[in-house]
Formats: C-alpha cells, structure tokens, sequence
C-alpha cells in the first residue's frame, strides 16, 4: 500500500510541475508560438498536423484530413499507429496524456524521425492544448477506441475507452481559445497553402483540407512526384527550357531532395527547407547549392570548349536567372538562427549538399549535352545582357554628371532644392502631363510625362528597358542611378545613393483603365527589380484619380469608386444632376486634377509596398511570358491587383 501511496504523492508533484508548465505558455504565448495574431492562430494547425507528417515519415502514415468546423474549431485525423495510451511509468499517466499536458515532451514520445528543434515549429502539441478553449483527442489502437478532453490545457476526462476500432489512428480536435487570439477565424487559403508545401514536401502523402463554414470549399494534395511536382507547379506561367531535374539521397543521416528547373523569364527562384521549415532566410543548404551549381556549369562549359581559355567565369547570379529550385533536407538537430530564426545553421550540410548535387548534376549535364549547352547559352545571355546594362547604366550616370543641368527636357522641375519636400508626377500620357503641368503647385510638385511607348518594352530585359528613351529620362530625373545586382544575398545594395534622390515622393499617375494598370505595373516592376532601395524606403507611391464626377449647377463632389459613388449620390437624389465618369486622366481639366489628385490637403495617395512591387513583378512576368494562357488570365489579375491597391 505505501508504495502506491508515494506514487501517488508523485504524481501530484508531476501535475503541479505540468500546470506551471502550461501556465508559462498561457502567459507568454508569443515565446511559444511567434504571435497571438493570425499568423500564431494558424500554427496551431501547423503544430498538430507536424506530428502526423512525423508519423508519415516514420512510415506508417499516407492520409492526413484536416477540417475547419464551422465554430472555426480545428480537426485533424491521421491513419498512423495512434498515439500510444499505455502508462507511462514514471508519470503514472497515459503516454497521450503526456504528449498533450507536459511542455517538449514531444520529442521522447515522438515516433523517432527528424525532429525539429528550435524555430517555431517541433514545440510539441501540448503548446496547442494550452492555448486552446478545449482540446480532444481520439486514438484508434489495439482494436479500440479511445478518448481524452482538455480545456486550457488542463486534463478534465481520464482517457476513456469508447468503443472498437477496425484501425488505428489519431484524431486531434480542438478550439484556440479566444481569451488569447485576438481572432480566431481561420484563412482557407493560408492553411492549403502551407498544407499543399507539405504534400509536395512529403510525397505520397495524401493531405485534404476540408471548410466545412458556410460556402467552404475541400482540396485535396497528393503529389507522387514530391518536388519534381513542386516545380512544375511554381514554374505554371513559365516555359520551362526542359524536363523538371529532381534527385534525393539520404548520406550522413540526412536526406537531402533537390528539384530544378530552367524556364524562360530571368528571374531566380529559388525555395529552401529543412525539417519541411520553410528556410526563408536560406543557410547552409543554400550555399551548398550555389556552390555546386556554379562549380558544376564551369566546369563543364571549360571541359567542352564553350567557354574558351581568355573567358572569364560565368558568375553566379548569370547562372541563377531563370532559375526556379527548391532544395529541402531533413537533418537531425537542425539549428535554426537568423533574424526570423529561418536560417539554417548547422555547418556540415553546405558541404553535403555541394557534393550531392555537384554529382547529380554533372551526371545530368553529361547525359544531355543538347541541355546543357541551352542553360549556358541563357548563363552567356544574362552576364553579356549584365555588362550591357552596367555600361548603360554608368553611362546615364556619367553624363548626369558631366551635363549636371541636363535634366530630361520633357521634365517640370519645381523651384524646391530640398528634396525631402520635392514631388515627382510620373504621369501617363502627354495631354495628362500637360494638365499636370497646369495645375500642379510647381514649388514643390514636377512632372515627368511618360508616353505609352514604354508599353512596347517586350520583355523585362534590364539592357533593353535602359535603352528605352522614357525609362532614362525617368533615372536621370531621379538621380539615384540603378541598384544593380539585388540578390537575395546582397540586398543591402551599398553602391546605390539614395542620398543624391531629387524627390521623395515619386507619385505614379496613371489612367483608371487596364492600359494604366499595365503602365503601373510596369514600372512597379522597374522600381522593384532596378530602383528596390525606393520601394524599402517607401518613396513610391500611387495617384488616386477620381473615377466620377457629380455635378448639379455649382455644386460638384468626386468618387472614387464605385461604393463611394453610392453614399455621393444620397446628397444629390433630388435634384438634377450629371454624372461623368472619367476615363482617363486627360479628361479632366488642370484645375479638376489639382483638387482631386494632386493637392495635398485633399487627395489620397498610396504607398506602395515591398509586397505590392513583388506582386507588379509576377503580375509582370505573366504578362510578359510566352505563354498563352496566364497572358489571357493577367486581365482578371490585375483587376483584382487594382482592387488591393485601392483599399
Ligand atoms: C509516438 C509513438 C507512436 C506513435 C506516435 C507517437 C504518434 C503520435 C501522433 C500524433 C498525431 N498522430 C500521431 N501518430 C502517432 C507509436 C508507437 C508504437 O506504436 O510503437
């Protein structure tokens, strides 16, 4: 009897330290989960459905569902072992029990595969359970069902045994308590974003989603190619140069799975994970990579007389346009560092990468010589287009110095030199520009017109845009010069002179119509791919014209949208009036642009955003590609890119 008794007195002293435990998530739950905002309200899903991909990788699962209830309560269901509900020796409880009420046990009770530590995901589901209003979990194991409850964390049902079971698995329900989310509505989207990453990260598994509120939706993710399957579906809108590259190979304990393709745009994407982490800030296995990749296509375009003797070496970035990668590895004791802890860490992988994929890709190009020969020629392309532009670019700048008074001639400059009170109207159009130059207040406001030519620029070529007359009158009104080369290494840019910026606010003027839109997005894209250091530093900025006008004898109001016009018209219902709605700027007269879009005290203008640039560059690279289909698409695009701006 006394030994029942101290392991009684024992198991008390385990609850009180588990009630601590959970209690410190409760009072710092951003230590545990990165935020209480949405983003923290969603990696609760993550944290659970992480264990049934721990179990799938251990094997024993392929089929994972996930549902939003409609109470925005959370269920995911697995096929895997079940989680085991036998005692555990030392805490007298159920293993489950364990896993759902001790902070990190996680790991000693994990199925043994990769775990994760550090970062934001791996901090065990019992972080979940204190963070909800209510957690369940049903495990099918031995031929039986079983249930547990917990509210806050705290167990309030023994695990009971419910009923039988034909076969096993876990089904983890629960509700983030609304005393720590500031919301709890869960984002469709964002969960089959990050749930379709995790079937092309996990091939074989068969991951759904299912919104059971009001008008929801149910996908399903199941990729046999894993990240063959990856790049196929990031490279859609792209003409790939040829047949996805895809190897894995499991050295040292860690499996290291590459996927690669070329494709005809210039841009480089390249994705990276470790444990299914999304490593945005990249790290060894990144470089690895690089390494490989530059190591690799010199070395063979040395060996078959490509690049001749006098030549110098491709460099990376030349090589890494058009590129579309994504390099996942999973690693035991991944150390994750960096700003947003997204980087990886540990010192012995960047080696292991370079040297499998310097083999597998060697193997490939020597296998398919009419490949290779296609990847370097685009390889010759970029760094020959690279030294174009640098001439060009230290050409503009050059002459900017030599002919300083040279300013375009087509530019209105203002009488203002500070230039942190200076305003640059890039206006569309001539006619535009011209009621600009009327009516703006030319202390402080310049206007530059931009004739629709620019439209004509076919593709995003940095040595042809620099040829286009409007373009540089654009850099040279500027002053700045280019920030050349942003890589995702060096973005930083320390050669680019924000200091020698003649305006602070360059304010986009474009016509309301998809011609407008085109002709922003264009140069959204310029600025975000050649001028970055502008759109970080927040000095883009988009007009809002007016898209009607009400008027009644003297009596006149504007709106600018469609809601607006609404709520305008109420002050006008009895008596007459005309309405116009404008279709472009040059519509309106100077005195009518002035007190609509361009007077500080009343017109609305926005800043533009790194992510709204990012956004104008795909936007961009769709509409330029050569591709039939998403060209078709841009126009339902950009009229919802229109509309995110306007908020
Ligand atoms: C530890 C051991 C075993 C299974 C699991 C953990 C497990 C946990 C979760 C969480 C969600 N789904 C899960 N599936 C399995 C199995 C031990 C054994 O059967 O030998």
């Amino acid at each position: 009897m006394a030994a029942v008794d101290t392991q009684k007195v024992h198991y008390d002293a385990e609850q009180i330290q588990v009630l601590k435990g959970l209690d410190a998530v409760r009072k710092r739950p951003s230590m545990y989960i990165g935020s209480t905002g949405v983003r923290g309200l969603h990696h609760l899903v993550y944290e659970v459905v992480d264990n049934s991909i721990d179990e799938a990788l251990a094997g024993f699962c392929d089929k994972i569902d996930v549902f939003i209830h409609s109470d925005n309560s959370i269920s995911v269901i697995d096929n895997g072992r079940g989680f085991p509900v036998d005692i555990h020796p030392e805490m007298g409880i159920p293993g489950v029990e364990v896993a759902m009420t001790v902070l990190h046990a996680g790991g000693k009770f994990g199925s043994g595969g990769y775990k994760v530590s550090g970062g934001l995901h791996g901090v065990g589901v019992s972080v979940v359970n204190a963070l909800s209003e209510w957690l369940q979990v049903e495990v099918s194991r031995n031929g039986k069902l079983y249930r547990q409850r917990y509210e806050r964390g705290v167990t309030v049902s023994k695990l009971e045994e419910i009923g039988k079971s034909a076969h096993t698995g876990t089904k983890v329900s629960f509700k983030p308590d609304a005393e720590i989310f500031d919301k709890t509505e869960y984002s469709f989207d964002t969960l089959s974003q990050r749930l379709r990453e995790l079937a092309f990260l996990n091939k074989g598994v068969r991951i759904s989603l299912t919104d059971e509120r009001e008008g929801g939706e149910e996908v399903v993710f199941e990729y046999k190619g894993g990240i063959a399957s990856f790049i196929e579906y990031l490279n859609k809108n792209k003409i790939g140069l040829h047949k996805v590259v895809h190897f894995e190979d499991n050295r040292d304990n860690t499996d290291v799975e590459v996927g690669l393709q070329y494709n005809d745009s210039y841009m480089e994407n390249i994705l990276t994970f470790a444990n299914n982490i999304n490593t945005a800030e990249g790290g060894t296995h990144l470089s690895g990579f690089k390494t490989a990749m530059t190591r690799v296509i010199n070395d063979y375009a040395r060996k078959n007389n490509i690049l001749k003797e006098k030549d110098s070496n491709l460099s990376g970035d030349d090589i890494r346009e058009g590129l579309t990668a994504v390099i996942s590895v999973k690693l035991l004791n991944p150390q994750f560092e960096g700003q947003t802890k997204t980087k990886l860490g540990n010192g012995e992988i960047s080696g292991l990468v370079n040297t499998i994929v310097g083999e597998k890709l060697s193997e490939f190009l020597e296998q398919q010589p009419a490949v290779a020969k296609r990847i370097i020629e685009k390889a010759l392309t970029a760094s020959r287009a690279r030294d174009a532009a640098r001439k060009a670019s230290e050409l503009i700048k050059r002459k900017s110095v030599l002919e300083h008074s040279t300013l375009p001639g087509k530019l209105a400059d203002c009488s203002e030199k500070d230039p942190t009170k200076c305003e640059l109207y890039i206006v569309e159009g001539d006619s535009a520009g011209g009621s600009a130059k009327q009516g703006r207040d030319r202390r402080y406001q310049a206007i530059l017109p931009l004739r629709g030519k620019i439209l004509n620029v076919e593709k995003a070529r940095l040595d042809k845009m620099l040829a286009n007359e409007e373009i540089r009158s654009m850099i040279t009104a500027l002053g700045t010069g280019l920030a050349m080369e942003t890589t995702s290494e060096d973005e930083d840019n320390d050669g680019y002179n924000l200091s020698k910026l003649r305006y602070h606010r360059i304010i986009i003027m474009t016509d309301a119509d998809v011609d407008g839109a085109h002709i922003r997005t264009l140069l959204l894209t310029f600025f975000y791919r050649y001028m970055r250091p502008l759109v970080n530093n927040g000095h883009i900025y988009i007009a809002q014209p007016p898209l009607y006008q009400v008027k009644s004898g003297k009596e006149k109001a504007y709106a600018y949208d469609d809601k607006e016009l609404k709520e305008v018209l109420k002050n006008f219902p009895r008596k007459k009036y005309s309405l116009q709605r404008y279709k472009g700027l040059g519509e309106m007269n100077p005195e009518q642009l002035w007190e609509t879009t361009m007077d500080a005290e009343r017109r609305i203008i926005l800043q533009v955003t790194l992510e709204d640039a990012f956004e104008a560059d795909e936007v961009f690279s769709t509409l330029m590609g050569d591709k039939v289909e998403p060209r078709r698409d841009f126009i339902t695009r950009n009229a919802r890119y229109v509309r995110n701006l306007d908020v």
